[in-house]
Protein backbone atom coordinates (compact mmCIF):
# COMPACT_ATOMS: atom_id res chain seq x y z
CA UNK A 1 0.00 0.00 0.00
CA UNK A 2 1.47 3.47 -1.31
CA UNK A 3 0.51 5.45 1.83
CA UNK A 4 1.87 2.88 4.39
CA UNK A 5 5.30 3.47 2.08
CA UNK A 6 5.10 6.97 2.36
CA UNK A 7 4.16 7.13 6.05
CA UNK A 8 7.45 5.04 6.98
CA UNK A 9 9.32 7.49 5.33
CA UNK A 10 7.63 10.73 7.72
CA UNK A 11 8.14 8.61 10.32
CA UNK A 12 12.17 8.20 9.10
CA UNK A 13 11.82 12.25 8.67
CA UNK A 14 10.65 12.55 12.32
CA UNK A 15 13.41 10.80 13.50
CA UNK A 16 10.68 7.96 14.73
CA UNK A 17 13.36 5.45 13.60
CA UNK A 18 16.74 5.35 14.62
CA UNK A 19 19.87 2.99 13.06
CA UNK A 20 22.82 2.49 15.66
CA UNK A 21 23.65 0.51 18.34
CA UNK A 22 21.36 0.77 20.95
CA UNK A 23 21.02 -0.74 24.46
CA UNK A 24 17.42 -1.20 25.70
CA UNK A 25 16.09 -0.68 29.00
CA UNK A 26 15.19 -4.38 29.11
CA UNK A 27 19.28 -4.85 29.09
CA UNK A 28 18.76 -6.16 25.54
CA UNK A 29 20.91 -4.75 22.47
CA UNK A 30 19.56 -3.70 19.04
CA UNK A 31 20.34 -2.34 16.32
CA UNK A 32 17.43 -0.25 15.66
CA UNK A 33 15.75 2.27 17.84
CA UNK A 34 11.97 2.92 17.25
CA UNK A 35 10.54 5.85 19.36
CA UNK A 36 6.89 6.99 18.47
CA UNK A 37 6.61 9.66 21.26
CA UNK A 38 7.33 12.70 18.52
CA UNK A 39 4.39 12.06 17.27
CA UNK A 40 2.69 14.55 19.05
CA UNK A 41 4.96 17.13 17.61
CA UNK A 42 3.27 16.30 14.16
CA UNK A 43 -0.73 16.54 13.80
CA UNK A 44 -0.69 15.83 10.41
CA UNK A 45 1.39 12.76 10.86
CA UNK A 46 -1.08 12.02 14.04
CA UNK A 47 -3.94 12.34 11.80
CA UNK A 48 -2.67 9.63 9.27
CA UNK A 49 -1.82 7.25 11.03
CA UNK A 50 -5.36 7.16 12.85
CA UNK A 51 -6.50 7.50 9.78
CA UNK A 52 -4.77 3.87 8.94
CA UNK A 53 -5.43 2.38 12.53
CA UNK A 54 -9.15 2.95 11.78
CA UNK A 55 -9.15 1.88 7.83
CA UNK A 56 -7.97 -1.86 9.93
CA UNK A 57 -10.76 -1.25 12.32
CA UNK A 58 -13.19 -1.22 9.16
CA UNK A 59 -11.01 -3.67 7.03
CA UNK A 60 -11.24 -6.61 9.80
CA UNK A 61 -14.82 -5.53 10.05
CA UNK A 62 -13.81 -5.67 14.31
CA UNK A 63 -16.70 -5.53 16.48
CA UNK A 64 -16.20 -3.78 19.70
CA UNK A 65 -17.84 -1.27 22.18
CA UNK A 66 -14.74 0.70 23.88
CA UNK A 67 -11.72 1.59 22.52
CA UNK A 68 -8.55 1.78 24.96
CA UNK A 69 -4.92 3.33 24.14
CA UNK A 70 -1.71 2.28 26.19
CA UNK A 71 -0.96 4.79 27.66
CA UNK A 72 1.21 7.37 26.78
CA UNK A 73 1.74 7.16 23.10
CA UNK A 74 -1.08 5.71 21.96
CA UNK A 75 -3.43 7.86 24.20
CA UNK A 76 -3.72 11.06 21.78
CA UNK A 77 -4.21 8.45 19.19
CA UNK A 78 -6.92 6.80 20.73
CA UNK A 79 -8.31 9.77 21.44
CA UNK A 80 -8.69 11.67 17.72
CA UNK A 81 -9.62 7.47 16.49
CA UNK A 82 -12.59 8.10 19.03
CA UNK A 83 -13.18 11.91 17.94
CA UNK A 84 -13.13 11.46 14.56
CA UNK A 85 -15.28 8.19 14.16
CA UNK A 86 -17.49 9.14 17.35
CA UNK A 87 -16.77 6.24 19.50
CA UNK A 88 -16.37 5.50 22.95
CA UNK A 89 -13.23 5.19 24.89
CA UNK A 90 -11.76 4.22 28.16
CA UNK A 91 -8.75 5.58 29.56
CA UNK A 92 -6.23 3.08 31.66
CA UNK A 93 -4.38 5.00 34.52
CA UNK A 94 -0.61 4.26 34.77
CA UNK A 95 -1.20 3.87 38.62
CA UNK A 96 -3.97 4.20 40.65
CA UNK A 97 -4.96 6.97 42.29
CA UNK A 98 -4.11 7.32 46.23
CA UNK A 99 -7.62 9.03 46.97
CA UNK A 100 -11.20 8.55 46.21
CA UNK A 101 -12.43 5.66 43.69
CA UNK A 102 -9.07 4.31 43.50
CA UNK A 103 -10.42 3.25 39.65
CA UNK A 104 -7.78 2.02 37.62
CA UNK A 105 -10.13 2.21 34.48
CA UNK A 106 -12.12 5.69 33.65
CA UNK A 107 -14.57 6.52 31.84
CA UNK A 108 -18.59 4.85 31.68
CA UNK A 109 -18.62 1.32 30.44
CA UNK A 110 -20.79 -2.20 31.95
CA UNK A 111 -19.46 -5.67 32.57
CA UNK A 112 -18.68 -7.82 29.48
CA UNK A 113 -18.65 -4.80 27.03
CA UNK A 114 -15.74 -5.50 24.46
CA UNK A 115 -12.30 -2.71 24.40
CA UNK A 116 -10.04 -2.52 21.81
CA UNK A 117 -6.89 -1.58 22.45
CA UNK A 118 -4.48 0.68 20.33
CA UNK A 119 -0.85 0.74 20.75
CA UNK A 120 2.16 2.53 18.96
CA UNK A 121 4.88 -0.58 19.01
CA UNK A 122 4.72 -3.88 19.98
CA UNK A 123 8.12 -5.76 21.16
CA UNK A 124 7.16 -7.80 23.37
CA UNK A 125 3.49 -7.73 23.91
CA UNK A 126 4.16 -6.97 27.68
CA UNK A 127 2.79 -3.28 27.59
CA UNK A 128 -0.83 -4.46 25.99
CA UNK A 129 -1.16 -7.15 28.13
CA UNK A 130 -1.16 -5.41 31.31
CA UNK A 131 -3.94 -2.67 29.89
CA UNK A 132 -5.63 -5.83 28.69
CA UNK A 133 -5.21 -7.55 32.40
CA UNK A 134 -6.36 -3.76 34.06
CA UNK A 135 -9.58 -3.88 31.21
CA UNK A 136 -9.91 -7.51 32.12
CA UNK A 137 -10.51 -7.07 35.53
CA UNK A 138 -12.81 -4.52 35.43
CA UNK A 139 -15.09 -7.16 33.58
CA UNK A 140 -13.98 -6.03 29.82
CA UNK A 141 -13.59 -8.12 27.09
CA UNK A 142 -9.91 -7.86 25.14
CA UNK A 143 -9.97 -10.27 22.27
CA UNK A 144 -8.16 -7.66 19.49
CA UNK A 145 -5.27 -4.85 19.43
CA UNK A 146 -4.05 -2.80 16.90
CA UNK A 147 -0.63 -1.83 16.78
CA UNK A 148 1.24 0.80 14.33
CA UNK A 149 4.54 -0.68 14.13
CA UNK A 150 5.26 -4.96 15.53
CA UNK A 151 8.74 -5.06 15.80
CA UNK A 152 8.58 -8.72 15.48
CA UNK A 153 9.90 -9.56 18.65
CA UNK A 154 7.24 -12.63 19.87
CA UNK A 155 4.81 -9.80 21.11
CA UNK A 156 2.11 -10.99 18.12
CA UNK A 157 2.80 -15.25 19.58
CA UNK A 158 2.98 -13.94 23.17
CA UNK A 159 -0.38 -11.76 22.68
CA UNK A 160 -2.07 -14.87 20.73
CA UNK A 161 -0.93 -17.13 23.80
CA UNK A 162 -3.28 -15.12 26.31
CA UNK A 163 -6.37 -14.71 23.79
CA UNK A 164 -5.22 -11.12 21.98
CA UNK A 165 -5.00 -10.67 18.53
CA UNK A 166 -2.90 -8.63 17.42
CA UNK A 167 -3.37 -6.53 14.03
CA UNK A 168 0.10 -4.15 13.21
CA UNK A 169 -0.02 -1.79 10.46
CA UNK A 170 3.77 -2.00 9.86
CA UNK A 171 5.98 -4.69 10.42
CA UNK A 172 9.61 -4.80 10.76
CA UNK A 173 10.40 -6.11 7.13
CA UNK A 174 8.28 -3.30 5.76
CA UNK A 175 9.81 -0.27 7.04
CA UNK A 176 13.38 -2.16 6.46
CA UNK A 177 12.24 -2.50 2.94
CA UNK A 178 11.21 1.26 2.56
CA UNK A 179 13.95 2.69 3.80
CA UNK A 180 16.58 0.12 2.28
CA UNK A 181 14.34 1.63 -1.23
CA UNK A 182 14.33 4.96 -0.41
CA UNK A 183 18.54 4.67 -0.09
CA UNK A 184 18.38 5.86 3.65
CA UNK A 185 20.20 2.32 4.98
CA UNK A 186 22.53 0.93 3.49
CA UNK A 187 22.74 -3.20 2.96
CA UNK A 188 24.30 -4.14 5.75
CA UNK A 189 22.57 -2.16 8.37
CA UNK A 190 19.46 -3.50 6.77
CA UNK A 191 20.86 -7.22 6.83
CA UNK A 192 22.05 -6.47 10.49
CA UNK A 193 18.55 -5.63 11.60
CA UNK A 194 17.01 -8.79 9.92
CA UNK A 195 19.38 -10.96 11.56
CA UNK A 196 18.60 -9.00 14.95
CA UNK A 197 14.62 -9.73 14.25
CA UNK A 198 15.31 -13.81 12.96
CA UNK A 199 17.12 -13.97 16.29
CA UNK A 200 14.23 -12.67 18.37
CA UNK A 201 15.91 -9.72 19.23
CA UNK A 202 17.98 -11.37 21.09
CA UNK A 203 21.02 -9.37 20.04
CA UNK A 204 23.81 -11.21 21.46
CA UNK A 205 26.82 -10.00 19.49
CA UNK A 206 28.78 -7.28 21.98
CA UNK A 207 29.80 -5.05 18.56
CA UNK A 208 29.18 -1.86 17.68
CA UNK A 209 27.68 -0.75 13.64
CA UNK A 210 30.66 -1.05 12.65
CA UNK A 211 31.87 -4.25 13.56
CA UNK A 212 34.02 -2.72 16.33
CA UNK A 213 34.08 -3.98 20.25
CA UNK A 214 31.61 -1.32 21.74
CA UNK A 215 34.01 1.32 23.30
CA UNK A 216 30.96 2.42 25.83
CA UNK A 217 28.06 0.82 27.56
CA UNK A 218 24.95 2.93 28.82
CA UNK A 219 21.67 2.46 28.86
CA UNK A 220 18.77 3.54 27.10
CA UNK A 221 16.68 5.41 30.31
CA UNK A 222 15.06 8.10 28.04
CA UNK A 223 14.42 8.87 24.14
CA UNK A 224 18.82 8.85 22.86
CA UNK A 225 20.07 12.51 22.32
CA UNK A 226 19.89 13.93 18.73
CA UNK A 227 22.89 14.89 16.90
CA UNK A 228 23.56 17.73 14.98
CA UNK A 229 22.94 15.80 11.90
CA UNK A 230 19.30 14.08 13.35
CA UNK A 231 18.23 17.89 14.01
CA UNK A 232 19.56 19.34 10.94
CA UNK A 233 16.83 17.02 9.23
CA UNK A 234 13.78 18.02 11.63
CA UNK A 235 10.73 19.50 9.94
CA UNK A 236 10.87 22.64 11.92
CA UNK A 237 14.59 23.58 11.72
CA UNK A 238 15.05 27.21 10.26
CA UNK A 239 17.05 26.74 6.98
CA UNK A 240 20.22 28.29 7.91
CA UNK A 241 20.39 26.29 11.09
CA UNK A 242 20.27 23.60 9.11
CA UNK A 243 23.09 24.49 6.77
CA UNK A 244 24.82 25.73 9.84
CA UNK A 245 24.47 21.89 11.63
CA UNK A 246 25.79 20.26 8.57
CA UNK A 247 28.58 22.05 8.89
CA UNK A 248 29.23 21.46 11.79
CA UNK A 249 28.69 17.78 11.34
CA UNK A 250 30.69 17.60 7.75
CA UNK A 251 33.69 19.59 9.36
CA UNK A 252 33.18 17.95 12.53
CA UNK A 253 33.40 21.19 14.71
CA UNK A 254 30.96 23.24 17.04
CA UNK A 255 33.59 25.87 17.15
CA UNK A 256 32.75 29.93 16.60
CA UNK A 257 35.49 32.01 16.27
CA UNK A 258 35.36 35.48 17.77
CA UNK A 259 37.65 37.76 15.78
CA UNK A 260 38.14 41.13 18.05
CA UNK A 261 40.00 42.83 15.95
CA UNK A 262 41.26 45.97 14.78
CA UNK A 263 42.28 45.44 11.73
CA UNK A 264 40.20 43.99 8.70
CA UNK A 265 43.52 42.83 6.80
CA UNK A 266 44.69 40.75 10.04
CA UNK A 267 40.66 39.74 10.34
CA UNK A 268 41.36 38.40 6.96
CA UNK A 269 44.08 36.28 7.73
CA UNK A 270 43.14 34.72 10.36
CA UNK A 271 39.84 33.70 8.74
CA UNK A 272 41.91 32.14 6.51
CA UNK A 273 43.84 30.22 8.59
CA UNK A 274 41.71 29.25 11.20
CA UNK A 275 38.49 28.92 8.58
CA UNK A 276 39.21 25.03 8.48
CA UNK A 277 38.50 24.59 12.12
CA UNK A 278 35.49 26.68 12.77
CA UNK A 279 31.73 26.61 11.97
CA UNK A 280 31.09 30.44 12.07
CA UNK A 281 32.87 33.34 12.46
CA UNK A 282 32.17 36.03 14.74
CA UNK A 283 32.46 39.89 14.12
CA UNK A 284 32.03 43.00 15.61
CA UNK A 285 32.06 45.11 12.73
CA UNK A 286 32.71 48.57 14.38
CA UNK A 287 35.28 47.39 16.28
CA UNK A 288 37.27 47.46 12.69
CA UNK A 289 39.17 51.15 12.31
CA UNK A 290 39.18 50.20 8.29
CA UNK A 291 36.20 48.62 7.53
CA UNK A 292 35.06 48.78 4.05
CA UNK A 293 32.56 46.94 1.58
CA UNK A 294 35.78 45.59 -0.27
CA UNK A 295 36.95 43.76 2.74
CA UNK A 296 33.58 42.46 3.76
CA UNK A 297 33.34 41.16 0.08
CA UNK A 298 36.31 39.58 0.70
CA UNK A 299 35.63 37.94 4.07
CA UNK A 300 32.67 36.38 2.20
CA UNK A 301 34.82 34.70 -0.64
CA UNK A 302 37.16 32.88 2.38
CA UNK A 303 33.48 32.46 3.95
CA UNK A 304 32.60 30.60 0.68
CA UNK A 305 35.97 29.10 0.61
CA UNK A 306 36.34 27.31 3.66
CA UNK A 307 32.66 26.63 4.41
CA UNK A 308 31.63 28.86 7.28
CA UNK A 309 29.10 31.38 8.28
CA UNK A 310 29.66 34.69 9.20
CA UNK A 311 27.82 36.29 12.29
CA UNK A 312 27.72 40.14 13.00
CA UNK A 313 27.31 40.25 16.60
CA UNK A 314 25.58 43.65 16.35
CA UNK A 315 23.34 42.54 19.15
CA UNK A 316 20.26 45.05 17.78
CA UNK A 317 18.18 46.39 20.48
CA UNK A 318 15.85 49.55 18.99
CA UNK A 319 12.31 49.48 17.37
CA UNK A 320 12.23 47.50 14.48
CA UNK A 321 12.19 50.45 12.07
CA UNK A 322 15.59 51.38 13.14
CA UNK A 323 16.95 48.35 13.31
CA UNK A 324 15.97 47.56 10.08
CA UNK A 325 17.71 50.22 8.68
CA UNK A 326 20.58 49.57 10.94
CA UNK A 327 20.52 45.87 9.91
CA UNK A 328 20.59 46.75 5.59
CA UNK A 329 21.60 50.15 5.36
CA UNK A 330 24.10 52.87 6.56
CA UNK A 331 28.29 52.27 6.55
CA UNK A 332 28.09 48.54 7.33
CA UNK A 333 25.16 47.30 5.35
CA UNK A 334 25.43 44.22 7.38
CA UNK A 335 23.07 42.33 5.87
CA UNK A 336 24.51 42.20 3.03
CA UNK A 337 27.67 39.79 4.05
CA UNK A 338 26.90 38.60 7.30
CA UNK A 339 24.88 35.24 7.87
CA UNK A 340 23.53 35.88 11.02
CA UNK A 341 22.75 39.02 13.33
CA UNK A 342 22.26 38.62 17.30
CA UNK A 343 19.48 40.80 18.80
CA UNK A 344 18.01 41.88 22.43
CA UNK A 345 14.92 40.96 23.47
CA UNK A 346 14.19 44.19 25.41
CA UNK A 347 12.72 46.08 22.38
CA UNK A 348 9.85 43.70 22.26
CA UNK A 349 8.73 41.57 19.27
CA UNK A 350 9.24 44.55 16.68
CA UNK A 351 13.03 44.09 17.27
CA UNK A 352 12.69 40.77 15.17
CA UNK A 353 9.72 42.20 12.93
CA UNK A 354 12.09 44.95 11.69
CA UNK A 355 15.32 42.40 11.42
CA UNK A 356 13.21 39.54 9.94
CA UNK A 357 11.75 42.19 6.47
CA UNK A 358 15.74 42.13 5.54
CA UNK A 359 16.80 38.90 6.88
CA UNK A 360 13.64 36.10 5.05
CA UNK A 361 14.21 37.23 1.59
CA UNK A 362 18.30 36.53 1.85
CA UNK A 363 18.20 33.75 4.04
CA UNK A 364 19.90 34.78 7.10
CA UNK A 365 18.33 34.09 10.55
CA UNK A 366 19.21 35.58 13.77
CA UNK A 367 20.22 35.13 17.25
CA UNK A 368 18.53 36.11 20.50
CA UNK A 369 20.78 37.31 23.57
CA UNK A 370 19.30 35.16 26.34
CA UNK A 371 21.80 35.19 28.90
CA UNK A 372 25.13 36.88 29.33
CA UNK A 373 28.88 36.40 30.53
CA UNK A 374 29.52 39.34 31.94
CA UNK A 375 29.06 39.37 35.62
CA UNK A 376 25.70 40.92 37.27
CA UNK A 377 24.12 40.56 33.65
CA UNK A 378 19.96 41.26 33.84
CA UNK A 379 18.94 38.24 31.27
CA UNK A 380 18.83 35.79 33.88
CA UNK A 381 15.12 34.17 35.46
CA UNK A 382 12.18 35.53 33.67
CA UNK A 383 13.67 37.65 31.21
CA UNK A 384 15.28 34.23 29.88
CA UNK A 385 12.06 32.64 29.77
CA UNK A 386 10.41 35.50 28.25
CA UNK A 387 13.20 35.36 24.91
CA UNK A 388 12.20 31.70 24.79
CA UNK A 389 8.72 32.51 23.97
CA UNK A 390 9.73 35.35 21.47
CA UNK A 391 12.00 33.05 19.96
CA UNK A 392 9.53 30.17 19.50
CA UNK A 393 7.02 32.63 18.39
CA UNK A 394 9.52 34.39 15.63
CA UNK A 395 10.67 31.11 15.01
CA UNK A 396 10.77 32.40 10.90
CA UNK A 397 13.77 34.32 11.78
CA UNK A 398 15.27 33.59 15.26
CA UNK A 399 17.08 30.05 14.93
CA UNK A 400 18.95 30.26 18.51
CA UNK A 401 20.04 31.86 21.73
CA UNK A 402 23.39 33.56 22.92
CA UNK A 403 22.79 31.61 26.35
CA UNK A 404 25.11 30.12 29.25
CA UNK A 405 23.44 26.71 29.30
CA UNK A 406 20.41 24.69 27.37
CA UNK A 407 17.45 27.43 28.01
CA UNK A 408 14.98 25.08 25.42
CA UNK A 409 14.57 21.24 25.10
CA UNK A 410 13.23 22.08 21.70
CA UNK A 411 15.71 20.81 18.88
CA UNK A 412 15.65 22.48 16.13
CA UNK A 413 17.23 25.95 18.19
CA UNK A 414 20.60 26.18 18.62
CA UNK A 415 22.59 27.54 21.61
CA UNK A 416 25.47 29.48 21.44
CA UNK A 417 27.95 30.28 24.48
CA UNK A 418 30.03 32.59 24.92
CA UNK A 419 32.83 32.66 27.16
CA UNK A 420 35.20 29.60 26.78
CA UNK A 421 38.73 29.31 27.65
CA UNK A 422 40.55 25.97 28.26
CA UNK A 423 42.03 27.69 31.37
CA UNK A 424 39.18 28.38 33.63
CA UNK A 425 38.88 32.24 35.43
CA UNK A 426 37.74 35.77 33.91
CA UNK A 427 39.39 39.02 32.63
CA UNK A 428 39.44 41.92 34.66
CA UNK A 429 36.19 43.71 32.91
CA UNK A 430 33.73 40.74 34.05
CA UNK A 431 34.12 38.13 31.65
CA UNK A 432 33.93 34.88 33.82
CA UNK A 433 35.52 31.89 31.46
CA UNK A 434 34.16 28.18 31.33
CA UNK A 435 36.12 25.01 29.62
CA UNK A 436 34.25 23.82 26.25
CA UNK A 437 33.75 20.42 27.76
CA UNK A 438 31.38 22.04 30.61
CA UNK A 439 29.66 24.41 27.90
CA UNK A 440 29.02 21.38 25.80
CA UNK A 441 27.87 18.93 28.95
CA UNK A 442 25.85 21.75 30.24
CA UNK A 443 23.54 21.73 26.88
CA UNK A 444 24.84 24.39 24.98
CA UNK A 445 26.18 23.38 21.29
CA UNK A 446 28.05 26.14 20.17
CA UNK A 447 31.39 27.22 21.74
CA UNK A 448 32.05 31.01 21.16
CA UNK A 449 35.96 31.13 21.58
CA UNK A 450 38.05 34.80 21.08
CA UNK A 451 40.84 35.51 23.54
CA UNK A 452 41.13 32.05 24.14
CA UNK A 453 42.79 31.72 20.66
CA UNK A 454 43.73 35.40 20.12
CA UNK A 455 45.94 35.73 22.67
CA UNK A 456 47.60 32.24 21.96
CA UNK A 457 50.93 32.05 19.84
CA UNK A 458 50.04 30.18 17.73
CA UNK A 459 46.37 30.55 17.21
CA UNK A 460 46.01 27.94 14.35
CA UNK A 461 46.93 24.61 16.60
CA UNK A 462 45.12 26.57 19.49
CA UNK A 463 41.98 26.99 17.48
CA UNK A 464 42.46 23.01 16.41
CA UNK A 465 42.53 22.41 20.12
CA UNK A 466 39.63 24.11 20.91
CA UNK A 467 37.82 22.41 18.30
CA UNK A 468 38.84 18.79 19.09
CA UNK A 469 37.72 19.42 23.05
CA UNK A 470 34.78 21.26 21.83
CA UNK A 471 33.82 18.29 18.88
CA UNK A 472 35.07 15.35 21.76
CA UNK A 473 32.49 16.90 24.21
CA UNK A 474 29.84 16.73 21.68
CA UNK A 475 30.01 13.19 20.98
CA UNK A 476 30.42 12.07 24.63
CA UNK A 477 26.78 13.87 25.25
CA UNK A 478 24.98 12.21 22.34
CA UNK A 479 26.87 9.39 22.73
CA UNK A 480 29.35 9.05 19.26
CA UNK A 481 32.22 7.93 21.28
CA UNK A 482 35.35 6.64 19.67
CA UNK A 483 37.06 3.51 20.28
CA UNK A 484 40.53 3.99 21.58
CA UNK A 485 40.98 0.21 19.61
CA UNK A 486 39.61 0.75 15.98
CA UNK A 487 38.98 4.56 15.99
CA UNK A 488 35.77 4.27 14.18
CA UNK A 489 32.60 5.55 16.11
CA UNK A 490 29.69 3.66 17.44
CA UNK A 491 26.18 5.47 18.77
CA UNK A 492 25.99 3.54 22.03
CA UNK A 493 22.96 4.99 23.20
O1 LIG B 1 27.20 37.17 27.01
C1 LIG B 1 27.97 37.34 26.10
C2 LIG B 1 27.56 37.43 24.79
C3 LIG B 1 28.50 37.57 23.79
S1 LIG B 1 27.98 37.53 22.17
N1 LIG B 1 29.30 37.39 26.36
C4 LIG B 1 30.23 37.56 25.39
O2 LIG B 1 31.42 37.58 25.71
N2 LIG B 1 29.82 37.68 24.07
C5 LIG B 1 30.78 37.92 22.99
O3 LIG B 1 31.70 36.84 22.88
C6 LIG B 1 31.59 39.20 23.16
O4 LIG B 1 30.93 40.25 22.50
C7 LIG B 1 32.92 38.85 22.54
O5 LIG B 1 32.91 39.19 21.17
C8 LIG B 1 33.02 37.33 22.66
C9 LIG B 1 33.89 36.86 23.82
O6 LIG B 1 35.23 36.98 23.57
P1 LIG B 1 36.34 36.39 24.58
O7 LIG B 1 37.59 37.03 24.11
O8 LIG B 1 35.97 36.80 25.97
O9 LIG B 1 36.33 34.90 24.37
Amino acid sequence: MANIDSLILKLYDVNAVKFGDYELKSGLKSPIYIDLRVFVSHPVLMNEVSSLMFQRVQDEKLKFDLVCGVPYTALPLATIICSRNELPMVMKRKEAKDYGTKKMVEGSFCKGDKCLIIEDTVTSGSSILETAEVLRKEGLEVTDAIVLMDRMQGGMEMLKSQGIRLLPIISMFKLLDVLRAAGHIDDATDQRVREYIQDNGTYKRKMNIHGAPAAKKQRVEQEPKLTYANRAALPGTHPLARRLLEIMEKKETNLCFSADVTLSKELLRLAESLGPEICILKIHCEILEDFTQEFSQKLKHVAKKHNFLIFEDRKFSDIGNAVKQQYEGGFYRISSWSNIVSAHAVPGPGVLEGLSVVAKPLGHGGLLIAQMSSQGSLATGEYTKAVVKMAEDHQDFVFGFICSSKITEKPEFIHLTPNVQIQTGGDKLGQQYRTPEEVINKGSDVIIVGRGILEASDKLKTAELYRKSGWEAYKQKVGLVTSKKSGVESASL
